[in-house]
């Protein structure tokens, strides 16, 4: 006889592969093995008739498994439309664990299906074990969340099949509510589960073709997008010949880009951006912003457009807070974090942007002769050098991940200006900029990519996912590479204002200096490790692509 639990397990991933989720990262747990034995079935080498194809990734670590879907997701959106990826895990503590994915998710709008399972609701509040407040426990950082009461004998299904369509529907950002809040994110089903809780060898549902595949969902958001790109702007936003400068933050696109060249204004393009090309961005622009001559140039700008979401250094953000006019596109999530003073929040590119304008070429001509003259510190090794000899062994198809705190500014302050359309494609949690889960997400992306990706980040960083290397022996292992600036532990913070303290105290709280042997780390987690110690061992180091996972250390 089948089960309750397995059958509505069933008909969950059914009716969630039939809306487009292709991608599920399992925890184990007992509660949650309706869900665990639904999908080793569907995973497994001989399918059951019925069964939908899925990708499954089994971790012990909750709060590795969803920065894993994270990465999984952001690879997914490189290649189409939102797609959410599901994690699954079982009660208590280990739902907790989703937290910090769950923040990053909801600010870089990232689709994300939290299943996490439950007692029934007769086992709450009865001394049950590994039984707590479940429901709601992601509080405002989910698009949605739903409790699901324990499936039960007597139900004809179809329940299964309406909560995955409406969860995948909130989990994209498709909702009916106003276009400027709606964005990808986290969405939560709290799925209560009685026993028994085994297998039960029934058979997979019908649940039909999906309401809306993703494909026909990619048409209505592409027209979406065409009626917000031609909503009513004023005639004429920037008087020809104006002063203005593009600042395109993370996720801004190549839209960046075509609009300061459309206006003939300076280009200012953070690594993760994707605008970072063509012949109006400029590098150097943090020192220039930073120095005498380049505040006096900012000082001149009458409008500030920004197109992404900016996130890097305090002159960039010195700029936009005392811009004139600023106007923002494309921001990401969530409109709350966007400017005070912006006087426009559009949520994608408006088209009269584009149209070419008469620019006064001397302006742009200005900001590149000071960029210019900026003196770049040159290094022979260094943080500085070790992001040259990264970036610079990237090329236009090559996906990379930046880690938070130095390398991403590092890679800010010595990336090179590609030509357009050979821009390799970076990418980084810059939703919270946590040092946590960059171990977890740049293995999602290789997994989910398929292909040798590579990832730079700091030491602390590293350490702080370590976890994250850990690939069961029943897991596919990615092809990624890891730099690790090894510099001894945090060292942003003596760049900041806490420097001034004692430098022991500095060291101690702030720098957090270890002991950590990185091959040793590396061996037992069945990684490679190269120690290097100069720009042309690195670049040695870098040549070939990865096979499995490769530990990089950069000693400084
Ligand atoms: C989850 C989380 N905890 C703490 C921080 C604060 N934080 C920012 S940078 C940093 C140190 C990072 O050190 P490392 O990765 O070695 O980079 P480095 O500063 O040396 O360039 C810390 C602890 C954070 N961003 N995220
Ligand atoms: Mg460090």
């Amino acid at each position: 006889m089948t089960h309750p639990a397995a059958a509505f397990a069933r008909e969950l991933i059914a009716a969630l592969a039939a809306q487009g989720v292709t991608d599920y990262v399992l925890c184990p747990g007992s509660r949650s093995g309706p869900l665990a034995h639904a999908l080793a079935e569907a995973a497994s080498d001989a399918p059951p008739v019925g069964a939908p194809r899925v990708n499954l990734h089994v971790r012990i670590d909750e709060r590795s498994a969803a920065f894993l879907a994270i990465g999984i997701a952001r690879a997914r959106a490189l290649t189409g439309p939102p797609r959410p990826v599901a994690v699954i895990t079982t009660s208590g503590t280990a739902v907790g664990n989703l937290m910090p994915a769950v923040m990053e998710a909801h600010h870089a709008g990232i689709p994300l299906l939290l299943l996490t399972a439950d007692r029934p609701s007769e086992l709450r509040g009865t001394g049950a074990n590994q039984t707590t407040d479940q429901e709601g426990l992601f509080g405002a950082f989910v698009r949605w969340a739903a409790n699901s009461s324990a499936p039960e004998r007597a139900e004809h299904g179809g329940r299964a099949t309406r909560l995955a369509a409406r969860a995948v529907h909130w989990a994209i950002g498709e909702t009916e509510r106003d276009e400027l809040a709606t964005a990808p994110g986290p969405v939560h089903l709290n799925l209560e589960f009685r026993d028994p809780l085994g297998p039960d060898g029934g058979s997979w549902p019908d649940v039909g073709p999906g309401k809306a595949t993703l494909l026909d969902r990619t048409r209505t958001r592409t027209r979406a997008r065409t009626r917000l790109r031609t909503l009513s702007m004023p005639a004429r936003p920037f008087a020809d010949g104006t002063h203005g400068v593009v600042i395109a933050g993370d996720g801004a696109g190549d839209d960046a880009r075509l609009v300061a060249e459309a206006r003939g204004w300076p280009l200012l393009a953070e690594p993760t951006s994707g605008a970072r090309s063509g012949d109006h961005a400029l590098i150097h622009y943090v020192e220039l912003l930073a120095s005498e001559p380049g505040q006096v140039l900012a000082e001149r700008v009458r409008h500030v457009v920004v197109i992404g979401r900016p996130t890097l250094s305090r002159p960039v953000q010195r700029l936009i807070d005392s811009a004139p006019s600023l106007l923002v596109a494309s921001h990401g999530a969530r409109w709350r974090e966007v400017p005070r003073h912006a006087e426009r929040v559009l949520p994608a590119v408006p088209e009269e942007w584009f149209r070419q304008g008469n620019a006064d070429d001397a302006w742009l001509a200005e900001w590149r002769r000071a960029c210019a003259a900026v003196a770049a510190p040159s290094e022979l090794w260094g943080a500085r050098a070790v992001a040259g000899v990264f970036v610079s062994s990237l090329t236009g198809g090559d996906v990379a991940l930046l880690g938070s705190s130095g390398p991403i500014r590092m890679v800010d302050a010595v990336a090179p200006v590609w030509r357009a359309g050979h821009t390799p494609t970076l990418v980084a949690n810059r939703g919270l900029a946590g040092i946590d889960g960059t171990v977890s997400t740049a293995m999602g992306l290789a997994l989910a990519l398929g292909r040798p990706i590579s990832a730079l980040m700091g030491d602390v960083t590293f350490l702080h996912d370590v976890g994250g290397l850990l690939v069961g022996s029943e897991e596919r292992i990615p092809d990624l590479r890891i730099v690790v600036v090894n510099d001894g532990g945090g060292t942003i913070f003596g760049r900041l204002e806490h420097a001034k303290a004692p430098p022991e105290n500095v060291r101690r709280v702030f720098t957090t200096p270890h002991r950590l042997d990185f091959a040793a780390l590396a061996a037992a987690y069945g990684a490679r490790h190269t120690l290097v110690k100069s720009a042309a061992g690195l670049t040695k180091a870098l040549a070939k692509p990865p096979v499995g996972v490769h530990i990089v250390e950069a000693v400084l």
